[in-house]
C-alpha cells in the first residue's frame, strides 16, 4: 500500500493520522516566536477563564499565522489525505502553562443536525501543530480512536465547551479523567497531527516546568460538496466571529478586514456564501442515535 492510501486509512479507521516532520524547522521556530509574542500579550485573567484549554487566542485575531495558515506544506498535507477544495474555517493558539490541568474530553464539530455529520467522509479536519516535543507528562493530545464514527461512552458529556468545563471549576469532574480507551499522541516540532473534528479528544496535564504551546487550524477539505447551510455557516462565522473568547489584548480583526499583505495570503482559503442560504444551525452534540455501535 501506499503512503498516501495508509494516511487516508488511518484517518478513516481511527479518525486522525500523524505526519512526522511535515513542516520546515523554518515555519515552526517561526510559529514559535510568534506564539510567545501573543502569549505575553494575554492577561493572566484571559488565560485563567480557559484553565484547561490554557489560552484560547483566536487565530482571525491574528494576522501574523497567514502564512501558517496557507503553508503550501500544510495544504499539500491536506490534499494528500483527498481535499478537493480546502477552506481554512478557523484556528486558536492553544497554550498549556507549567502545571496546567487537563483538557476536557471533547469534540470539535458543530452541525450535528446535518446528515453529512453522520457518514464517513469528514466535513472538518483538525491540524495540530504542537510546537515543541510532546509527551503524556508534559500534555500531549490524548483521543479516543474511531470515535468520529461509533458511539462512545464519552459523548454523554453533554456539557464539553461549557464556560464550568474550561475554566476547570470541578477537577474532579470525568470530563479530565483517563479513560480505558485513550491513547496518547505525542508529537515533534513539524509534525501534523491531522484528524477528523468529530473525534473525541483532550489533553494531558502539563506536569513539565515549560509552557507546552499549540496551533489548532480547522479546515473544510470539501468545501464546495458541502451542504449549502453549512457553507453560509461557515462564511457567516468568517466575518462575525461568533463565539470567539474575546481577549481584548487581541484586537476585533477578522481575516476579512487583515492587513492587504496577509489578506491575500489566505484569500484562496476562505469560506465564501452560497447565494440565499439560510446558515446551518449550531449544534455541538450528536444525535446519539444515529452514531454506529
Ligand atoms: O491542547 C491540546 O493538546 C488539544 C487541543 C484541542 O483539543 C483542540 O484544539 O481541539
Amino acid at each position: 500500500m501506499s503512503r498516501q492510501a495508509h494516511m487516508r486509512e488511518a484517518l478513516h479507521r481511527d479518525g486522525f493520522v500523524r505526519l512526522p516532520g511535515a513542516l520546515s524547522p523554518a515555519r515552526v521556530d517561526s510559529a514559535r516566536r510568534l506564539a510567545a509574542g501573543v502569549l505575553a500579550r494575554l492577561a493572566a485573567d484571559d488565560r485563567g477563564a480557559v484553565k484547561s484549554n490554557g489560552s484560547m487566542a483566536n487565530l482571525a485575531r491574528l494576522p501574523e499565522f497567514a502564512g501558517l495558515v496557507a503553508d503550501p506544506d500544510v495544504l499539500g498535507a491536506l490534499r494528500e489525505l483527498g481535499a478537493s477544495d480546502p477552506r481554512w474555517t478557523g484556528g486558536y493558539l492553544i497554550s498549556k502553562p507549567a502545571g496546567g490541568p487537563p483538557l476536557f474530553w471533547h469534540q470539535d464539530w458543530w452541525a450535528w443536525d446535518d446528515p453529512v455529520s453522520y457518514q464517513p467522509q469528514s466535513a472538518q479536519l483538525f491540524v495540530m501543530i504542537y510546537l515543541t516535543a510532546t509527551r503524556r507528562e508534559n500534555g500531549c493530545l490524548r483521543v479516543i480512536p474511531g470515535s468520529h464514527l461509533r458511539l462512545h461512552p464519552l459523548h454523554a458529556i453533554a456539557e464539553a465547551h461549557s464556560k464550568a468545563l474550561a475554566a476547570y471549576e470541578d477537577p474532579d469532574h470525568a470530563a479530565y479523567a483517563s479513560h480505558e480507551d485513550e491513547v496518547a499522541v505525542t508529537s515533534q516540532p513539524g509534525d501534523l497531527l491531522i484528524g477528523d473534528s468529530r473525534l473525541i479528544h483532550g489533553a494531558y496535564a502539563n506536569a513539565s516546568g515549560a509552557e507546552r504551546p499549540l496551533i489548532t487550524l480547522w479546515y473544510a477539505p470539501g468545501y464546495s460538496t458541502l451542504p449549502a447551510p453549512i457553507r453560509a455557516r461557515y462564511a457567516h462565522s468568517l466575518a462575525t466571529q461568533e463565539g470567539d473568547v474575546r481577549e481584548s489584548a487581541l484586537g476585533d480583526l477578522t481575516p476579512l478586514t487583515w492587513p492587504q499583505p496577509e489578506r491575500r495570503l489566505v484569500a484562496a482559503l476562505l469560506p465564501d456564501a452560497p447565494p440565499g442560504a439560510a446558515p446551518a444551525a449550531w449544534r455541538r452534540a450528536p444525535d446519539t442515535a444515529r452514531l454506529s455501535r
